[in-house]
């Protein structure tokens, strides 16, 4: 595997589940594989259980890793081509990314969407980059546009706590005081509409996913019409992708609280369990009840980000 950005870079999903049960059962029997070999993690962007999975994974694997915060312990570093240095940052891309991929074998990066410019966060500008100058095989570890590791991760869970063979999946926009990306729906939306699952999305009026990572899933605006009979209920909050007004990209355009998952919505549930992908702020995306439930799944799920980190980067060594 060369990079690790869409559910195609990891070929048959019967196959990758097969894997990470392997790999979840026997974390240490591919240890050699990462003997003397360096993977870099390097984040423009906080994160928690991103860079600690990662981390465990790769030494899991027996690689090295260094994790690079930028801005905090490198230079700032310019993502823009073309333009005149004048402002706080020091080193350009151009630059940084050949100095560091001449430093390991593989790197992970992380880089949020800026909510600004579509065509920038929707090219994958930053990440592109990396693919383009640094040579070595690359991990989203959220991206613009992605967060792969998590959607991998996700589907692993519901693999594990599906109780038919067919479980319906409902991806549910709830509201958050801040302005997020668009990853992690839409890689959400993207591995779902993958899987074998019934896949349902529902958000209110001008939250429209990309096409390339919704594809024909349906979108049911009433939210408890959507919920009605889910297996499980994803939470998440996303700004607006643009879709059908590009010059609302990255807005908030509802706070509507009556979008916060509580018991009245789990109700109608087919006692569904709960899904996100943390951090979480509680009773906005999620009320205390239904987070603290038993049937919440989200410290499984963050579990399950080493089971999947470790699948990609072992697949990364086999092929190098
Ligand atoms: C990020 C996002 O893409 O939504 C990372 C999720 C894995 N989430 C946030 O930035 C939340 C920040 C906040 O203030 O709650």
């Amino acid at each position: 595997m060369k990079s690790f950005f869409h559910v195609s870079d990891i070929g048959d999903l019967g196959a990758a589940l097969g894997e990470a049960k392997q790999v979840k059962a026997t974390p240490f029997a591919w240890k050699h594989l990462g003997e003397n070999k360096t993977i870099m993690l390097v984040f423009f962007n906080s994160s928690l259980r991103t860079r600690l999975s990662s981390q465990k994974a790769a030494l899991n694997l027996g690689m090295n890793p260094i994790v690079l915060n930028i801005g905090q312990d490198s230079w700032k570093l310019e993502t823009e081509m073309g333009v005149v240095m004048d402002g706080d940052k020091s080193e350009h891309l151009r630059e940084a990314i050949p100095v560091m991929t001449s430093y390991c074998d593989l790197i992970g990066i992380r880089s949020f969407a800026g909510l600004q410019d579509r065509a920038f966060d929707y090219g994958e500008t930053v990440l592109r980059q990396f693919v383009e100058y640094g040579g070595k095989p690359v991990i989203s570890l959220e991206s613009a546009t992605v967060h792969p590791c998590q959607a991998f991760a996700d589907l692993i869970t519901i693999e594990e706590y599906r109780k038919k063979k067919r479980p319906k999946v409902v991806l549910t926009w709830a509201p958050h005081p801040r302005a997020l990306p668009q990853a992690v729906p839409n890689s959400f939306a993207e591995w779902m509409n993958a899987a074998d699952v019934d896949f349902v999305i529902t958000h209110p009026h001008g939250y429209e996913l990309d096409p390339a990572f919704a594809g024909n899933a349906p979108v049911e605006y009433d939210q408890m019409k959507a919920l009605e009979g889910a297996d499980f209920v994803y939470a998440k909050n996303w700004s607006c992708p643009g879709v059908t007004d590009p010059a609302r990209y990255g807005q908030i355009l509802s706070k509507d609280m009556g979008w916060t998952v509580d018991a009245r919505h789990m109700a109608v549930t087919n006692n569904a369990y709960f899904m996100h992908c943390l951090p979480v702020r509680r009773n906005m995306i999620v009320s205390d009840e239904v987070i603290d439930a038993p049937t919440s799944l989200v410290i499984p799920e963050a579990a399950n980000r080493v089971v999947s980190a470790q699948v990609v980067m072992k697949r990364m060594l086999e092929s190098l």
